[in-house]
Parts: C-alpha cells; sequence; structure tokens
C-alpha cells in the first residue's frame, strides 16, 4: 500500500482541504503536525523542496504544492472528486487556481502582518478588490448545490473550508457578512458541511 504522509502546521490552513480530499478519498495517510520551530528546523534542514508547507510525501518522495495534491487525492482515491467532463474540470480548476492565487498574493501577506490596523487595511484591498473579483466569479460558476451539479469536488472540498473560514470570523475583516452577497457559494458551504464524507472526517476522532 502506497504510504502517505502529510505535513503541515497544527492548524486548519492550506492543508485541511487536502486532509478531507485525502480522507474523502478514502487514503490512509499520516498527519504529520509541527510547531513553529519544527517547522524552520525542517526548512533549514533543506527537507521541504520549495521551503514551505504544507507537503505530501508519497512512499518517501517529497512534493509541494496544495492544488496538485488535491487532484492526486481525486486521481488515487475511490471518491469521484475530480470530473471525467472536461468542462466540469475546467471549473474545478479555475476555482482552485483563483483561490490560490488570491491567497498567495493577497491574503499570506496580511496573515504576517502584526499591526492590527495595517492588517484591517491589507483585508479592505483584498475586499475591494482580488477578493471580489474571485467570489464574483466563483457565484457565477456554481451550478448548485456542488460547483459542478451534485457531486462534491476538490474545488468544493476547498470553497467549503473557506466558507467555514469567513464564518467562524477567525480572519480579522473577513467575516461571514462577506457571504451576503454571494447566497449560491453560502448555500455550498450548508452543502459542504451536509455532505456525509465531510462529517465523517468531522467525527473520525
Ligand atoms: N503554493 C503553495 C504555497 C505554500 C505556502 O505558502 N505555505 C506557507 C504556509 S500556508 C508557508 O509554508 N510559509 C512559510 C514559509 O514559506 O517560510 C501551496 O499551495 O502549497
Amino acid at each position: 500500500m502506497t504510504q502517505l504522509r502529510l505535513t503541515y502546521f497544527d492548524a486548519p490552513g492550506r492543508a485541511e482541504p487536502v486532509r478531507i480530499a485525502l480522507f474523502v478519498a478514502g487514503l490512509s495517510f499520516e498527519d504529520r503536525r509541527l510547531k513553529f520551530p519544527e517547522f524552520m528546523e525542517l526548512k533549514q534542514s533543506g527537507a521541504l523542496p520549495l521551503g514551505s508547507l504544507p507537503v505530501l510525501e508519497v512512499d518517501g518522495r517529497t512534493f509541494a504544492q496544495t492544488a496538485a495534491m488535491l487532484r492526486f487525492a481525486a486521481h488515487k482515491g475511490s471518491a469521484k472528486l475530480y470530473p471525467s467532463d472536461p468542462l466540469a474540470a475546467l471549473a474545478v480548476d479555475s476555482v482552485i487556481d483563483t483561490f490560490n492565487d488570491t491567497i498567495s498574493h493577497q491574503l499570506t501577506p496580511s496573515l504576517f502582518e502584526r499591526d492590527m490596523e495595517k492588517k484591517l487595511e491589507m483585508r479592505r484591498a483584498l475586499l475591494a478588490g482580488p477578493l471580489t473579483l474571485a467570489l464574483r466569479y466563483t457565484e457565477s460558476l456554481i451550478e448548485g448545490p456542488f460547483l459542478t451539479g451534485s457531486e462534491l469536488t476538490i474545488a468544493d472540498i476547498l470553497l467549503g473550508v473557506t466558507v467555514q473560514q469567513y464564518r467562524s470570523g477567525t480572519l480579522d475583516g473577513i467575516g461571514p457578512e462577506v457571504l451576503a452577497s454571494y447566497p449560491k457559494l453560502a448555500a455550498l458551504g450548508d452543502a459542504f458541511n451536509a455532505h456525509p464524507s465531510v462529517v465523517a472526517y468531522r467525527n473520525r476522532g
């Protein structure tokens, strides 16, 4: 059996969609969670190919990039998390790339900002520009209840975790009110939470 080990911080962050995708796909994996000093030690040892987390080890080979990990889980696992129809796959990939771009270039810098006023200003700029574009675009693509219809895909996992993050209020300046203009996305978040595999993930103990 293929040995899988996912390494990230002890937080949802970028790894949570990958954790859920691996679980839903029926792939057992080691969920390795590092404290910040352990991450720094690993980074300095050169074991992280891009210097960042998460990384997924597959039989000892180390891979970076969450979007690729999500696709890997879908292709390798038992659940149909990636559409065979090219147009549906285009929608899935486009949403994943859109959110990864928005997170990498706009949200991540604000996470490292310690001055609260500056942080909120960065979040306001994010909302006024790229995040609103990303949300509006995503809303226009959602067929309902999930992105491409009735099947849960890896894009829905990423969106479901994102909706959950906004609803939780843990991102200062980007709270549940952001979803008011995007009813399809909010409904997708509800469908994600109610999906039996996602419920099983949350109850996994
Ligand atoms: N494009 C990468 C981005 C990975 C990334 O930015 N990881 C952050 C944590 S969320 C990180 O490790 N930052 C610390 C660093 O680069 O030193 C992905 O999707 O996996």
